[in-house]
């Protein structure tokens, strides 16, 4: 659904101020949000994935693996479709918590895509490079939109998503090498100037629009930066490949109806080459780890 649609219905739950905030920044901050007994549920989930993660010694297509991990200290950089390996974060994603508030965003009806979990453990993680996350997942329109959900407290030193404000109403780049790895956006495209952190107390929750740029960078602290990251679009808005992060859930409708006809937003869109390659296949040699 196009953004002068969604604006025509009321909103759920965001102030208009901060739906407005959304449309022109690209992206809102929502302090504490998430309450408990909901934070407590998602801290137990994300601890039974943690132990589950203790066996692995290498990477593969769920857990992503920091340096360092051991059964003894785990040390991970996301989960890929948490959703799909805990019923917690399903409940979560699909409760009316956050969908009548992604209602707010893309309009009534609501599809989920896919979701990750970036753990980004402490004293040193890989960082987010600057990029944009719809040429990972491209659509018919530009309704979707990631909901970053703080699972701790989340400050400057541990890596929070960072955003260049506006740059969603900006091009979009193509974001892939001649190999077929997601890159993201050249540094030097991004004034240090303009960016803006989001940080938060635990429950904090950031809605990203899929245009806008953003990364986050190393995690220097002492503390994990667990950030669940739930993707949902429009139920009209319809994705021109198979999800990079795959679930048997992509396309579900959580809130609303199916649609009967396909939203489309003229302005170009790139799409991925014919091959694309497993980003943690090559974990130590790029920091790229995105969309
Ligand atoms: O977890 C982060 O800091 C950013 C992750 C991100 O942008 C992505 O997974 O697309
Ligand atoms: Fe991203």
């Amino acid at each position: 659904m196009l953004a002068e649609k969604i604006l025509e219905y009321p909103t759920n739950v965001l102030t208009d101020a901060q739906r407005a905030e959304y449309f022109d920044k690209g992206f809102v901050v929502l302090p504490k949000y998430v309450k408990e007994p909901w934070l407590g549920r998602l801290r137990a989930a994300l601890h039974d994935l943690l132990e589950r993660s203790k066996g692995i010694k290498q990477s593969d297509g769920v857990f992503v693996l920091e340096a360092g991990h051991s059964a003894e200290t785990p040390r991970l950089h996301r989960v890929n479709s948490p959703q799909d390996h805990h019923p917690t974060f399903w409940e979560f994603m699909t409760d009316p918590i956050l969908t009548d508030l992604v209602a707010d965003v893309v309009g009534p009806d609501v599809k989920f895509h896919h979701a990750k979990l970036n753990v980004k453990s402490e004293k040193g993680t890989q960082s987010f490079k600057w990029h944009q996350d719809i040429p990972g997942w491209p659509h018919t329109d530009f309704s979707p939109v990631t909901v970053g959900i703080y699972l701790e407290d989340c400050g400057p030193e541990q890596g929070p998503l960072a955003f260049v404000p506006g740059s969603h109403n900006g091009p979009l780049y193509p974001s892939y090498d001649d190999d077929g790895y997601f890159v993201g956006i050249p540094d030097d495209l991004v004034n240090q100037d303009e960016i803006e952190l989001a940080v938060g107390e635990a429950g904090t929750v950031v809605m990203l629009n899929c245009r806008v740029i953003h990364g986050s960078g190393i995690n220097r602290s002492d503390r994990p930066r667990p950030l669940l990251l739930p993707v949902y679009s429009s139920a009209d808005s319809f994705a021109y490949t198979s999800s990079p992060i795959p679930s048997p859930r992509c396309g579900e409708i959580v809130r609303g109806s199916p649609a009967r006809f396909a939203s489309f937003d003229l302005r170009p869109c790139p799409v991925p080459p014919p091959v694309r390659r497993n980003p943690w296949a090559r974990q130590a040699e790029t920091a790229v780890q995105a969309y």
